[in-house]
């Protein structure tokens, strides 16, 4: 009951300045002992209550400045501890409580992950360690004590700096103390103690502060760890160059750990991460895990500033730091990478997992107001739509006020916690720019339309565009306001130039941005020359929808010769997007379904043209998933009528370039070792996504160039892609290339997911049964977020027809599982559960069953917050 909203903040009645955490580690009995330095706050009256935070804690002992309390001075509970009366001077409270780490199978708090002790306390897990105020905005200087047996755990990590080590005399146990000067909410705080191995390196800032670096592993995985240090390193650079800012601690330490909740934390100065984040080599890791590896090594670095220097004032300035800090990491990435590929994939990734939140009952704004349980908030929605946001920003300000904004930002806010309306003043301030009606976009949940319709008078030498915007409703936002959309244009010739033109009127231009800001603007732009195809939202300007009176002969044309690569990509999805919605009625109506000649032809072109970046090519192949195509629909969606269009239109791409897609993929083959560099991996996709063609030929010799391509595969990419086609085309062979690659990766558990992850996905009826299986497979752990993800969450996010199946069967192993989750790992299960998210855009006989099975979990006893609270929104 209840709820957290941000209209209540109140500043904490107490603030406190010091930590000494003196923790005892032992399996199912640490014993934990914090000593707080409490002051009461300025507009605190004398004889406040103070009431700290707890979750499931076991009280042993209560000192306060020294002396014992009796039971009438404080009122204890295992969420709650209440100091009716304290002094009205500074004091010093000393909690001591006991943790069992073996039991704690929520993995927030402390708990052993293969052995190693390790914390995750955001966002509210350090209330599972000692009773605190747990909230961002109550930042203290914690020194840490930690102690273990040394043949357990030989390693010992903290925050900070490490200060003193030694033996416990007449003991088999060691210490470790480590002080962080930074003073930091308790989300930061971490530990880690276990028996590991250090990969070591060494990184000398801008200023030439030494920084020792170090990569903790479980031994036997040191040689997997020389990519997340190269990436850690390239990450400190560009802060450098890019941000102007520095790393500030002697140390900073990374551990990879097996059970992991999230994918990865940034807890001051040593990063846990989620091992699938930090492990690879090129025999178990894929190009895309090489380029997640970088992206998260990046992004946690990129939150020492956002984030942890400046951190949030409250939970529902979550996107200040996260939707920032992605910001930050995806232009990272496209710095170190091709910058039109990687926007292209942000693109997509946002299309296929914000946009959907957005339109179905989970939507929320960027900044939300009301949450029951905050675990549920760390979404595509504040993660990717924040950082479209902040793109945005840099896009209306231009490159040097966006960087200003920055500057005074981090001049400003160094040391608080601060909020979203902070943020946006220093880039008012440094810019001037209004952003009153901006600041909609952290407020309005829902993705915009734009609608657009064109004209061209010859005689005149004058385009009309004629735009209009709307947001739709949204779970507890019925009417929205227009918002501030900045659309980046051109208007493309018949040559594929730019044109160029006079003037334009009737809306705010800066550069080449558009600056919508009314429900419509009549747009005219004088002085053009020829009829121009508008090249609308180039590089993705804003997270909209855009629905144009462009025909498709005018798309294709902008697909064959927009000079922004951006939009070259984005022409050829919205044809095949119209071309498979018309293909996916005539299937659910029984009828042939046509196939688009044109769009075979452009696709056909893309994949020969040379001048174009070999992932870009790749890119522009792949066609719209099935999910995507089931967004653009919208209402009433069978997805089995979408999988027969998407399949009929790929077969028939297939057979009519087949000749030419298995030439240009013979001669893509790369000799020489493997490197997992952004030019080579382009190379690989280019011809991994040609093989997917080949596989759905037909052809007998391409079968066998399938086959080929699995037996002869000398690193991950490769052999995945050989047996993720296997697998879902049904080439003869399948089953013995599943049997040969789990023979030959059995041992590694990331490589296994891969495995259960192409089972899982394979859209063919038996697929269920086959994930029912598999969960007794000995290589399954239910206990594992990542294998259980590999599993059953690629079969409720990947496999549109299965999860969806019209028996309801899929729905129901799904909720089974959220079930039976929920009692061990409640924000694991959340998360599964938030896959029915789109079950109100499901045809009717779905839909029922989506509902009943929601009801099923919604109606159980005993529910843990986290899923309770997705089950009632997914309904409301
Ligand atoms: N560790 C998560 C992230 O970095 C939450 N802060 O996004
Ligand atoms: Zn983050």
């Amino acid at each position: 009951a209840g709820g957290v909203r941000l209209e209540d903040y109140q500043p904490a009645p107490y603030t406190i300045d010091r930590v000494d955490l003196n923790i005892r580690l032992a399996p199912k009995a640490t014993r934990v002992s914090a000593r707080l330095a409490i002051r009461r706050g300025d507009n605190t009256a004398p004889g406040t209550a103070l009431v700290l935070d707890g979750d499931d804690l076991k009280l042993t002992g209560l000192l306060l400045d020294g002396s014992a309390l009796t039971f009438q001075d404080y009122e204890a509970s295992p969420n709650r501890l209440e100091i009716p009366a304290p002094p009205s001077e500074p004091f010093v409270l000393e909690i001591s409580t006991e943790l069992d780490p073996d039991a704690n199978t929520k993995l927030m708090g402390l708990y052993r992950s293969q052995g190693t002790y390790c914390t995750q306390c955001e966002a509210q897990g350090f209330r599972r360690i000692t009773y605190f105020l747990d909230r961002p905005d109550v930042l203290a200087v914690y020194s840490t004590r930690i102690e273990a047996r040394k043949g357990e755990a030989p390693v010992l990590l903290g925050n900070g700096n490490l200060i003193e080590t030694g033996d416990v005399a007449g003991t088999d146990r060691h210490f470790a103390i480590w002080h962080d000067p930074h003073p930091k909410p308790s989300y930061l705080f971490a530990l880690v103690a276990g028996d590991l191995a250090r990969v070591p390196g060494e990184f000398t800032t801008a200023s030439g502060r030494e920084v020792e670096l170090g990569i903790y592993v479980e031994h036997g995985n040191e040689d997997q760890c020389g990519w997340a240090m190269d990436s850690l390193k390239r990450s400190m650079r560009w802060d450098e160059k890019a941000f102007g800012r520095e790393y500030d601690l002697d140390v900073f330490n990374i551990v990879a750990v097996s059970d992991f909740n999230m994918g990865a934390m940034e807890n001051k100065g040593l990063n846990i991460f989620n091992d699938k984040y930090i492990l690879a080599d090129p025999d178990t890791a894929t190009d895309q895990d090489y380029a997640n590896i970088e992206a998260v090594i990046a992004h946690e670095y990129f939150h020492n500033w956002t984030g942890n220097r400046i951190t949030c004032r409250d939970w529902f300035q979550l996107c200040l730091k996260e939707g920032l800090t992605v910001f930050r990491d995806q232009e990272f990435s496209a710095d170190e990478r091709s910058r039109p590929v990687k926007r292209i994939s942000d693109v997509r990734l946002l299309k296929s997992h914000q946009f959907p939140e957005d339109a179905g009952p989970l939507a929320h704004p960027v900044r939300p107001r009301f949450y029951q349980e905050i675990n549920n908030f760390y979404t595509a929605t504040v993660y990717e739509k924040g950082a479209e946001v902040v793109r945005m920003i840099k896009t209306l300000l231009g490159e040097q006020a966006f960087r200003a904004g920055m500057d005074l930002f981090f001049e400003r806010h160094d040391g608080g916690a601060t909020t979203v309306e902070a943020f946006l003043d220093c880039f008012r301030d440094a810019s001037n720019e209004d952003l009153d009606q901006f600041a909609l976009w952290y407020e309005q949940a829902g993705t915009p339309t734009i609608t657009v319709k064109s004209d061209y008078d010859s005689k005149a030498k004058v385009f009309t565009l004629s735009f209009s915007q709307s947001v739709p409703p949204t779970p507890r936002q019925a009417d929205k306001k227009p918002m501030t959309i900045p659309v980046r244009f051109a208007l493309v010739g018949e040559d594929g130039s730019d044109l160029a033109y006079e003037t334009v009127s009737g809306v705010e231009v800066k550069g080449d941005v558009l600056k919508l800001q009314a429900p419509e603007h009549k747009v005219t732009i004088s002085g053009v020359n020829e009829r121009p195809i508008p090249s609308l939202l180039r590089g993705f300007s804003a997270p909209v929808i855009l629905e144009s009176d462009i025909s498709e002969e005018d798309y294709l044309h902008l697909a064959a010769r927009d000079g922004d690569p951006f939009n070259r990509w984005q022409a050829l999805q919205t044809v095949a997007l119209s071309s498979l919605t018309a293909g996916m009625e005539a299937a659910r109506d029984g009828a042939a379904i046509e196939v688009d000649g044109l769009l075979v032809h452009a696709l056909g072109t893309v994949a020969e043209d040379e001048s174009l970046d070999p992932a870009f090519r790749a890119l522009a192949l792949q066609l719209p998933a099935e999910a995507d195509i089931a967004r653009e629909i919208g209402s009433d969606v069978d997805p089995d009528a979408v999988a027969a269009a998407r399949n009929h239109l790929r077969r028939t791409i297939a057979r009519e370039k087949g000749a030419s897609f298995a030439r240009l993929y013979e001669s893509l083959e790369i000799d020489g070792p493997y490197s997992p560099d952004a030019a080579s991996a382009g190379v690989r996709a280019l011809r991994n996504t040609l093989l997917e063609y080949l596989a759905h030929s037909g052809a007998d010799g391409d079968a066998e160039r399938v086959r080929d391509h699995f037996a002869k595969a000398d690193n991950m990419t490769d052999r995945l892609a050989g047996l993720t086609q296997l697998v879902h085309a049904r080439l003869e062979g399948a089953e013995d290339a599943l049997a040969a690659y789990y023979e030959r990766h059995s041992t590694h558990p990331l490589a296994i997911d891969k495995w259960l992850t192409v089972q899982a996905t394979d859209g063919h009826p038996e697929a269920l049964e086959k994930v029912r299986a598999l969960t007794a497979h000995p290589a399954f752990s239910f206990a594992n977020p990542n294998r259980l993800r590999a599993l059953v969450g690629a079969f409720a996010t990947g496999n549109q027809t299965q999860f969806n199946r019209a028996d309801g069967a899929g729905f129901d192993f799904v909720a089974d599982t959220v079930l039976a989750l929920d009692e061990k790992n409640p924000q694991v299960a959340a998360r599964l559960l938030s896959a029915f998210r789109s079950w109100r855009a499901l045809e009717a006989t779905r839909r029922k069953l989506a509902e009943n099975a929601l009801r099923r979990v919604a109606e159980k006893a005993d529910l843990s917050r986290d899923v309770k609270d997705i089950a009632e929104r997914s309904l409301q």
